[in-house]
């Protein structure tokens, strides 16, 4: 690795200036008087929803608990407008929240992390980017998210389309003019069933190409009322303690009914009720449908009733309600007329399973029951989660890199650390709730809990803090254990585990065990002198 005769001299580095970043930067150079600096690669903060603006682009997390808890101030002054933010209302937050707290002064915009090494003479990372700038840092937090880098299908022909294609995830700053075009959409995962039924409105005709049905939630998305936003911030405290205290960081607990305990006409009642509320609360109405199959198909059968019930093309039916997994042992999406979407006269599902892509070629998508010739084909199929962002960085640690490291599927310990690469700490990595949780809730947790290590380092006069080999051993096998008391490991083909990009390991690997039960495992760390790390 080159390096820059004179690096940027820093207790802390910290990449992406998403949610994660902005508030670890708060913490470590406000509260804690620490030199830091973030490094990001856009040219403003918003991490995640400075890159996903595709038509549709839209939270699924309630706004009034996708947001900081940290301040009573920010929670008071805040306004969300809907129910759930779209990228433009989380943008103008998280600039406020950057203006609010003075954060500006120490972002390095318009930079990407090239490389990292971990110097062993000086405990240090030394970190290089894009433009020839380069940072020494004792510590080094990775902000990136856990959806960032984006899993394009290697299909054949792509290089010949002559019309444009995009990404979901690197969606032009200013948009697409869809208006008479005909479009093709591959990929029916949360982002897709987003984005059709608004480029179908835009566009001359859409073509959805499906690979696997999915389950979906109406949204009931709504704008927020003045009564409901005061309601909501005069509960603000209980609401976050809801949030804080149980299993998904979202503002309710689970049902802690059984479906299958329950009588079938009041379970359908309880279904009815749930689907007119909406949104990801559905995943929550029954205790046990993620750990047993038949209380799933429960929940399973009532969805795919409600997809034939939209749906008045019996063959489109068919395909989008031949759902292969259990609800919500994949992402379960939620929605604003996906169905419906599909009633329209401009708009055609190409099922794959029945009729596959066989190429692409300069005016279109070959299946092998035709051609569709399109102008425009937006890629929905997601990324490579979790662990594609952290691996692009070529981060060598003590005797090897991350991507050897992690040869075979992702291991750390608490999701936060792995062993050989000292004072590197990963906010919402693998084997951490993350993305099973509402994600600011992880962040908040992640950020206070890595910060409250530094201070032990720094206040022990120690400079380096590692976890063991035993401790990320033992850590990897719980992970492991708590996937496999539920249904999620079941799905083969879910980017839980990393199935969607080809040659990825399999391993599964956000924490199924719970945001709670998570906390407390951190908590008890810390309070048994970091238990699991050796300090020197
Ligand atoms: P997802 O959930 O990974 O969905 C990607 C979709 O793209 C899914 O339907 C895939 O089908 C499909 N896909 C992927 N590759 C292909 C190819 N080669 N051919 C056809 N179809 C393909 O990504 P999203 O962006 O929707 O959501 C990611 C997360 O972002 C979401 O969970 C939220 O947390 C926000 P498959 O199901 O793999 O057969």
């Amino acid at each position: 690795m080159s390096q820059s005769a004179n690096p940027i001299e820093l207790d802390a580095l910290i990449v992406g200036a998403g949610f994660s970043g902005l508030y670890q930067l708060h913490m470590l150079r406000n509260l804690r008087g620490l030199s830091v600096r973030v490094v990001e690669a856009g040219d403003s903060v918003g991490g995640t929803w400075y890159w996903n603006r595709y038509p549709g682009a839209r939270c699924d997390s309630e706004s009034h608990a996708y947001c900081y808890t940290f301040s009573p101030e920010l929670t008071e002054e805040w306004d969300w407008s809907e129910r759930y933010p779209g990228p433009e209302e989380i943008l103008r937050y998280l600039n406020h929240v950057a203006d609010r707290f003075e954060l500006r002064p120490w972002l390095d915009l318009n930079r990407t992390v090239q490389s990292a090494r971990f110097d062993e003479t000086g405990h240090r990372w030394l970190v290089n980017c894009d433009d020839g700038n380069c940072y020494s840092a004792r510590f080094l937090i990775t902000a990136v998210g856990c959806l960032s880098t984006a899993n394009i299908p290697a299909i054949e022909g792509l290089g010949d389309f002559s019309g444009r294609w995009y990404h979901t995830g690197q969606w032009p700053r200013n948009g697409v003019d869809l208006s008479g075009y005909r479009v093709a959409q591959v990929g029916t995962g949360s982002t897709g069933i987003q984005a059709a039924p608004v480029i179908a409105e835009a566009a001359a005709h859409l073509t959805v190409f499906q690979r696997t049905a999915n389950y979906s939630v109406p949204a009931r998305n709504c704008a927020l009322t003045d009564e409901v936003r005061q309601q909501q911030k005069a509960d603000a405290a209980v609401i976050q303690q809801v949030m804080h205290s149980n299993t998904n960081g979202h503002p309710w607990t689970i049902n802690p009914q059984n479906a299958l305990d329950t009588a079938a006409d009041e379970r359908h009642t309880i279904y009815e009720q749930s689907w007119a509320t909406g949104g990801l609360k559905f995943r929550s109405v029954f205790a046990d449908l993620l750990i047993d199959s038949k209380a799933n198909d429960t929940a399973a059968t009532f969805i795919r009733n409600k997809i034939r019930e939209v749906v008045k093309d019996p063959t489109t039916a068919d395909s989008l309600s031949n759902i292969d997994h259990p609800y919500g042992a994949k992402r379960p999406p939620i929605d604003t007329n996906y169905f419906e979407t599909f009633n329209r006269d401009n708009v055609e599902l190409v099922d794959l399973k029945k009729t596959p892509i066989v190429r692409i070629d300069s005016n279109g998508i070959q299946t092998s029951a035709g051609h569709h010739a399109v102008d425009i084909i937006v890629f929905a199929t997601g990324f490579d989660a979790m662990t594609g962002s952290l691996l692009r960085m070529d981060i060598q640690g003590r005797q090897q890199t991350l991507a050897d490291a992690w040869a075979a599927g992702p291991a750390n310990y608490l999701g936060l650390q792995v062993a050989g690469f000292p004072n590197l700490f990963t906010i919402t990595g693998p084997g951490s709730p993350s993305v099973l949780s509402n994600m600011p809730v992880s962040i908040e947790q992640h950020v206070e809990w890595i910060t409250e290590c530094i201070d032990y380092v720094l206040e022990t006069g120690n400079t380096c803090i590692e976890c063991t080999d035993e401790a990320m051993a033992g850590w990897v096998q719980h992970v492991n254990d708590v996937a496999n008391a539920t249904l999620l490991p079941t799905v083969k083909h879910s980017w839980y585990l990393g199935a969607n990009v080809p040659g990825k390991p399999q391993v599964f690997m956000p924490y199924a065990g719970g945001l709670d039960r998570y906390r407390q495992a951190c908590n008890e760390v810390a309070e048994n002198d970091y238990e699991g790390f050796t300090l020197s």
